[in-house]
């Protein structure tokens, strides 16, 4: 009886050591553009003994979610997919492959918004191992709207803003109020993800050397995964010949960049300023 369960505790033992799960990479790309992949194969791509490790559990999590998106259990060929993630993971996916222990491994994710970005963690079990790994993925939206306008400004002097019937021609403006006058830069975007960093930049005629202007920024977070972003900017006529020279225009940039781990997606718009020339946009004119 000692002897059997000495020689059964060693079989239990060595069975311990020589199975080892081990996750070698989870294979998630690290960021796709929101809505335009027809779908995503995340893969956990793992080694385990095939004689030893029986029972193999493989289970995908998101987040912090206490609860797998996605769990296979190859013995007994069950694949459970959780409530939310029924749309979205497509279950007819197969790794390429006839091991029946690899198979279904991978979760196809359809079509992925801007919501499916987070952390994804691959863990696979044994009754004997276990590990586990994770990679963030992010659904990046570019803006939907991007707009830059300029609104021209005469600030200070009341009176100076009831302008409306002097706009035809800049030769009109009064020298007073010239000294006063500039614009407000604006630079609107909308349905973005994730937060972008936004510059608004004075461009040489030749559009080299950029400058940076300080601008006040305003954001609204619409819905979880998507951002309204505002950047403006004031500049003062004196100031730009100051600065640029007597040219009458002036061209100025805003560049709006996603902050991605990789490659950094952005996109520009460029206006051109015509100084001490009154430019109202159309709301402001009615
Ligand atoms: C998940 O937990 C980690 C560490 O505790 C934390 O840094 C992260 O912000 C959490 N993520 C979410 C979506 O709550
Ligand atoms: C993903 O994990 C990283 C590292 O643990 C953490 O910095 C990041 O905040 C997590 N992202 C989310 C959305 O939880
Ligand atoms: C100028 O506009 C302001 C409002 O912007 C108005 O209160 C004021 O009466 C106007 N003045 C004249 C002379 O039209
Ligand atoms: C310019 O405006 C100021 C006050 O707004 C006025 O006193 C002056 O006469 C004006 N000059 C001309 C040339 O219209
Ligand atoms: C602008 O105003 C300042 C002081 O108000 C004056 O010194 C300067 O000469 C003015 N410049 C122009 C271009 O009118
Ligand atoms: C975000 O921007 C869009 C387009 O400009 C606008 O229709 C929407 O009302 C904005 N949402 C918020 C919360 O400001
Ligand atoms: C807005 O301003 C704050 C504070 O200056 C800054 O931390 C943030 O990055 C800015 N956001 C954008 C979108 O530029
Ligand atoms: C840009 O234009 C200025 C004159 O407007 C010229 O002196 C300069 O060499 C140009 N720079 C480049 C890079 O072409
Ligand atoms: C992502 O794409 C969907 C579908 O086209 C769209 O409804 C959603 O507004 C997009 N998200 C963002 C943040 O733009
Ligand atoms: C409010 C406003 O004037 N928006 C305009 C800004 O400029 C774009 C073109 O770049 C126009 O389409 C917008 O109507």
């Amino acid at each position: 009886m000692q002897i059997f369960i000495t020689f059964a505790l060693t079989l239990f033992l060595s069975h311990l050591c020589n199975s080892v799960i081990k996750i070698e990479h989870v294979q998630v790309p690290k960021s796709i553009e929101n809505d335009t992949q027809t779908n995503v194969v995340l893969d956990c791509v793992y080694t385990f003994n095939e004689n030893e490790d029986n029972n193999l559990v493989v289970k995908w999590y998101f987040n912090n979610n206490t609860e797998p998106i996605y769990q296979w259990i190859p013995n007994i060929g069950s694949r459970f997919v959780s409530t939310y993630w029924k749309s979205k993971i497509n279950l007819n996916y197969a790794l390429d492959t006839e091991n029946p222990l690899t198979k279904y491994r991978a979760i196809n994710l359809i079509r992925p918004m801007t919501e499916l970005s987070g952390n994804y963690t691959c863990v696979v079990m044994s009754l004997t191992s276990e590990d586990s790994k994770a990679s963030e993925m992010i659904v990046y939206a570019a803006p939907k709207i991007f707009d830059f306008n300029y609104t021209r400004e005469i600030i200070e002097t009341q009176s100076s803003l009831n302008v409306t019937n002097e706009l035809s021609s800049d030769m009109h403006l009064n020298k007073t109020d010239f000294n006063k006058t500039g614009a407000t830069l604006q630079c609107d975007i909308s349905q973005v993800y994730p937060l972008p960093e936004v510059m608004i930049y004075h461009v040489d005629i030749n559009g080299t050397n950029l400058l940076s202007l300080r601008v006040k920024n305003e954001t609204k977070r619409i819905g979880t995964h998507s951002y309204n972003v505002s950047v403006s900017s004031y500049v003062n006529d004196q100031e730009l010949v100051q600065k640029f020279g007597e040219q009458k225009i002036s061209i100025f940039e805003c560049l709006v960049t996603l902050p991605l781990p990789e490659h950094k997606p952005s996109y520009k718009k460029r206006i051109t300023y015509i100084r001490g020339c009154i430019k109202f946009r159309n709301k402001l004119l009615n």
